[in-house]
């Protein structure tokens, strides 16, 4: 009886001690999954960031987060282009592989992404700003996105959709963050681990700032990048064909905001304007007008006009940045005063890279460094340690598998990406020492040509194809410019042997060939045909 009773005393205090380690704070924060925010800018140059180090523009809040956490030098992406970059962020398959190849096919919804699956593992999910990707989202408990590329000022998004698009008055990149901020504290179950998708707008052509932004850097003049009066030689044809040059391509009205051109044409450019409300309009005109009027008056040369783009475009580039980088500081602020700090992994990035006038551009689609690469900075405390730096090969592919790896889900066997959680921790070095790059929509907007490469830490090899058949080399190291084209180089017979067998290896890898680019060539001409038709019978 006696010994009975001991047993049970012995029975009761194990299980009493289990349940007490089970429940101590510690314990329970190592079970609770990570939250994760997914911060997204379109269009968002690294250069343009300051902890990248290229002096342009301050971005405390975004620095915090490579000082707090890591940042990645080598980011990039599959596809420097929208739509198609963030096919392959949810899917984490290449673009040839999840069909969303150019801003022009559809998107498939029904393939499996990372925020269904997480939703699947008992996460919440929200998906606030710009999507642009047509269809109804998948994944999102909820949705609040903008209307295809969206409106700087009283843009319309829609909710849940719902099918109702719905005007809200004032600047996009702050009701986006408004909305983020009031779906943390108001809108999810806070019993929940939650995964927020918070993609701004900005910085998108046609860069138009925030009210308080409107003469920020007036009393500064930019110097242009080296290579802003890029003459394209040593090149190939893909590289002097485009349009997309700051002097050139971009527009009196639309890009540098002039009601009326230097040359007395009117430019529609007060078309655009309609959609401010008097206040905004007020502003807008008392910041622009007593600018382009100066401009007019000057009789600048033609070098000191395309010198006067580059900083009205840069100017107006950075302004918009700098309302981005304050949303990230409230979105900061909340997370350490709401205790969700320590465990919220927080990513920033960008859709891809963007030129902030090297080679003379704006826009992006090229597989040269400054689109190809693209912003990445990772911050959670947990795991990774303050001023990480990661020089490593990573793409936008390897979202969804970091993710799902983060929250302890399994990645399906066809996503194409690896999870970098334990590079970014230190766990270990090893990573792939080569990616593959596609890029398709041509003829189109800035008539970038289409093409294909492999790039390794130190060279890239490119194919541009279609109504060309050219192929180009850059050594990164000697010229990280990229300048000089030294494909047929003898100097780099070796080199371009080796990246031609890793080019061929990383194709059949991903499952790609040159039916594949035929058959999304013949896609993308018919789409492009019945559009031609279409126009002609409305005509
Ligand atoms: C718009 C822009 C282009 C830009 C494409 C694609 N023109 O057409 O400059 O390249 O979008 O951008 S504008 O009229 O909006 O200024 S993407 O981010 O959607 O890929
Ligand atoms: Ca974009």
């Amino acid at each position: 009886m006696y010994q009975n009773y001991q047993i049970r005393i012995v029975f009761l205090l194990a299980i009493f001690s289990v349940l007490i380690i089970s429940c101590s704070p510690q314990q329970e924060e190592t079970r609770q999954p990570p939250n994760i925010i997914y911060i997204m800018s379109d269009d968002h140059a690294y250069q343009a960031i300051s902890a990248y180090g290229y002096g342009l523009n301050e971005t405390p809040n975004i620095d915090r987060l490579a000082n707090e956490g890591a940042i990645f030098t080598r980011a990039c992406v599959t596809n420097s282009i929208c739509a198609p970059s963030r096919a392959v962020m949810l899917t984490g398959k290449h673009s040839f592989v999840n069909g969303k190849v150019d801003n022009v096919q559809p998107f498939n919804w029904d393939q499996p992404n990372f925020p269904k699956l997480l939703q699947a593992a008992g996460y919440q999910t929200a998906m606030i700003g710009k999507i642009h990707l047509d269809g109804s989202p998948q994944g999102f408990d909820y949705s609040m996105v903008l209307r295809g590329q969206g409106n700087y000022y009283n843009p319309e998004f829609m909710v849940n959709g719902s099918g109702k698009w719905e005007r809200i008055e004032g600047y996009c990149t702050d009701i986006i963050t408004d909305s983020l901020l009031n779906w943390l504290q108001h809108k999810r179950d806070p019993n929940k681990p939650f995964c927020a998708l918070y993609h701004q707008k900005a910085p998108h052509r046609n860069w138009k700032p925030a009210q308080e932004y409107l003469t920020l850097f007036d009393d500064k003049t930019f110097e242009p990048p080296s290579n802003y009066f890029d003459d394209y030689k040593n090149r190939g044809t893909a590289a002097k064909e485009q349009e997309m040059k700051v002097d050139g391509h971009a527009q009196w009205g639309h890009d540098f905001k002039m009601i009326v051109d230097p040359n007395g044409d009117s430019t529609g450019f007060m078309n655009q304007l309609k959609r401010f409300n008097q206040e905004q309009l007020d502003d807008w005109l008392a910041a622009y007008t007593p600018k382009n009027e100066a401009m007019k008056a000057q009789k600048l040369s033609e070098k000191e006009v395309a010198l006067w783009k580059f900083n009205r475009y840069i100017k107006d580039y950075l302004r918009c940045i700098q309302s981005v980088d304050d949303g990230v500081g409230e979105l900061l602020d909340y997370l350490d005063k709401s205790g969700l700090a320590e465990n919220t992994i927080i990513v920033y990035t960008s859709d891809q890279g963007f030129y902030l006038g090297e080679h003379g551009w704006f826009d992006k689609r090229f597989m040269y460094e400054e689109s190809f690469k693209t912003p990445l900075l990772v911050r959670y405390p947990k795991e990774i340690k303050p001023n990480t730096k990661i020089a490593k090969l990573v793409q936008n592919l390897d979202f969804a598998p970091t993710f799902l790896d983060y929250a302890g889900v399994e990645i399906p066997e066809e996503m194409q990406g690896e999870s970098f959680r334990k590079l970014v921790s230190g766990e270990t070095d090893e990573w792939r020492d080569a990616v593959y790059y596609t890029y398709y929509e041509y003829p189109s907007v800035h008539m970038v040509k289409r093409h294909y490469g492999v790039a390794t830490e130190r060279y890239k090899l490119m194919h541009f194809y279609y109504d060309i058949d050219e192929w180009e080399m850059y050594d990164l190291e000697k010229d990280p410019t990229e300048m000089h084209n030294i494909y047929d180089d003898p100097a780099y017979a070796d080199v371009q042997e080796m990246m031609h067998e890793k080019l061929t290896e990383l194709r059949k890898y991903y499952g790609d060939s040159d039916e594949m680019d035929q058959k999304y060539l013949k896609e993308y001409l018919d789409v492009m045909e019945q559009r031609r038709q279409a126009r002609e019978a409305r005509q």
